[in-house]
């Protein structure tokens, strides 16, 4: 009989480590699993929601000034406890915790740095919509004192990225990822609780044809952005364009990683630095576009360029394939 062809995710991270790092130690791997054991955590009570009092929110703010849902809560907590245990993070932050966390038992030697948003979109939980976990990971010099400041470790530009990825709760879970040698999707099956591979080198399309964007904020765009709508939505980009917007920037990026065009987040009248965040939401989305053949920027220069200088920053994030967002840059560039 012919063996089963079932690659779990754990499989694939080994197999890939002995092609393009024959000495590594197969401690990523591990850390690895830290995150797909805290997502099947998320993935049930997501699940969940509507059968257990998980709906709604704590009635407290996080640092961004948000109120904080029931589930973000339980999202961090199930991070915090399955990565601080792994023994070679020593750093986390969290879009939900206004300082980064130090893992006080691997302080000094903890390998990386793993830096998540633990349940993007969560406003949309209480109406069923697809949410998702962001992570990305960074590597860390021994601190044999353990006295460096742990910000240190965290305020490093995208480009220094080792792996980053999401999982997205949708009609399945999915988790997406990248270690810089190309992106791959596995599928979590809930019969044997395991993550199993469904494609091993996604790439964006070059071109599509949706366009992504709240238009609720269209009039506060600064003008190229609206003249690139403008210019989308006549056909003269020489195609025609759909829109598409959930507000869930997991599911929103999914889709544009699969069909191609454009997502953006540009700076608005009410964030006017734009709304997503650089090091939990711009970075890793960025890291694994650009794997997938895609482009991210800020409208400026690369997204994982940026220098980062606090923890909770924001950006301006346009990213997708690459005829649309190389018209965009012209236009911003010629403006
Ligand atoms: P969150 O991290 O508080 O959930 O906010 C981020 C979300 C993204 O998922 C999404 O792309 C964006 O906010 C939607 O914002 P808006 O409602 O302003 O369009
Ligand atoms: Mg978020």
């Amino acid at each position: 009989m012919e063996p089963l062809p079932l690659m779990t995710v754990q499989q694939h991270i080994l197999e890939e480590q002995r092609r393009h790092h024959p000495d590594a130690s197969g401690e990523f791997s591990w850390l690895l699993s830290g995150i797909t054991l805290a997502s099947k955590i998320i993935a049930d009570q997501v699940r969940r929601a509507g059968l257990v009092d998980v709906l709604g929110s704590v009635g407290q703010v996080n640092v961004q000034g948000e109120t904080q849902q029931k589930l973000d809560v339980l999202a961090n907590q199930a991070l915090r406890l399955c990565l601080g245990r792994r023994g070679n993070v020593g750093i986390m932050a969290s879009e939900e915790n206004a300082e980064p966390i130090v893992v006080p038992r691997d302080r000094q030697h903890g390998k990386y740095v793993v830096i998540f948003d633990p349940l993007d979109g969560s406003s949309n939980i209480d109406v069923n919509v697809s949410v998702g976990t962001i992570f990305s990971i960074l590597r860390r010099a021994p601190d044999p004192e353990g006295k460096r400041d742990p910000l240190v470790d965290v305020l490093q530009a995208g480009v220094k990225q080792v792996a980053a990825g999401y999982v997205v709760y949708g009609s399945s879970t999915m988790l997406v990822y990248t270690a810089g040698n190309g992106v791959a999707s596995f599928t979590l099956d809930p019969a044997i609780g395991a993550f199993i591979i469904s494609n091993p080198r996604m790439t964006m399309p070059a071109k599509g044809n949706i366009y992504s964007v709240n238009a609720a904020n269209s009039d506060s765009f600064p003008e190229p952005y609206q003249q690139f709508l403008a210019k989308l939505r006549s056909g003269e980009a020489g195609r025609t364009y759909s829109s598409r917007y959930i507000g869930s920037l997991v599911a929103d990026f999914h889709r544009t990683l699969i069909k191609g065009g454009i997502f953006l987040y540009p700076p608005t009248r009410h964030y006017p630095q734009g709304k997503l965040r650089l090091l939990y939401e711009a970075n890793p989305i960025a890291f694994l576009a650009e794997q997938a053949g895609g482009i991210a920027s800020d409208g400026r220069g690369r997204i994982m360029e940026i220098p980062p200088t606090s923890l909770h920053q924001r950006c301006p994030l346009l990213v997708g394939s690459r005829t649309e967002m190389k018209l965009l840059m012209e236009m911003l560039a010629s403006a």
